[in-house]
C-alpha cells in the first residue's frame, strides 16, 4: 500500500515536469525596455492561452514600474488603488516574477512589478482575457510624462 503511494507521487512529479517543459518550449518570449519615460516597444501583442515570458529591462537611470490594467475612463484619484482593482493579472491564477540573481516571487493578485535601474525582471503568466489593455509606470510623474504602452491579447 505504502509502496504504491510513493510510486504514484513519483509518477505525478514526472508528468508535471514534462508538461512544464512543453509549456516553456512554446512560451511567447518578449522583451520590453523601460527608460525615461517610455516603454519600448509601445505595443505588445500576445496570444491568449499561451504562456508568456515577458522580460522587463530597465535601461534608465531610475526605478520604473510595470502595471497592466483596463484603461480608466477618467484619471483615477489614486492610481495604485485603481490598478489593484483593475489589474490584468487578477483572476488569472499564479503570476511569477523572476529577478535574475535576486530570486523570484509568485502571487495570485500581483498588480505591479518594480524594476530598479539597471535590473531585469521576467514576468511569467498565461493571458486569458482578450482585449486591449494599458501598460503604465506610475512612479510619480512618469505616466504623465508619457510612460505608457499597450498590451493586446488576441
Ligand atoms: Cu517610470
Amino acid at each position: 500500500m505504502r509502496r504504491s503511494l510513493i510510486l504514484g507521487v513519483v509518477a505525478g512529479l514526472v508528468a508535471l515536469s514534462a508538461s512544464g517543459a512543453a509549456a516553456a518550449a512554446r512560451a511567447q518570449k518578449l522583451t520590453v525596455t523601460l527608460t525615461e519615460y517610455r516603454f519600448t516597444p509601445r505595443t505588445v501583442t500576445v496570444q491568449a492561452g499561451v504562456p508568456v515570458e515577458l522580460t522587463l529591462v530597465n535601461r534608465g537611470s531610475m526605478e520604473h514600474e510595470f502595471m497592466v490594467y483596463t484603461a480608466p475612463k477618467s484619471t483615477p484619484d489614486d492610481w495604485d488603488e485603481y490598478v489593484m482593482d483593475n489589474t490584468y493579472f487578477k483572476d488569472m491564477g499564479e503570476v511569477e516574477v523572476v529577478f535574475p540573481n535576486q530570486g523570484a516571487v509568485a502571487a495570485t493578485r500581483m498588480f505591479e512589478v518594480e524594476v530598479e535601474k539597471g535590473k531585469t525582471a521576467t514576468v511569467l503568466f498565461t493571458p486569458t482575457r482578450k482585449g486591449t489593455f494599458e501598460v503604465g509606470c506610475h512612479v510619480e510623474g512618469h505616466y504623465e510624462a508619457g510612460m505608457k504602452a499597450t498590451l493586446i491579447v488576441k
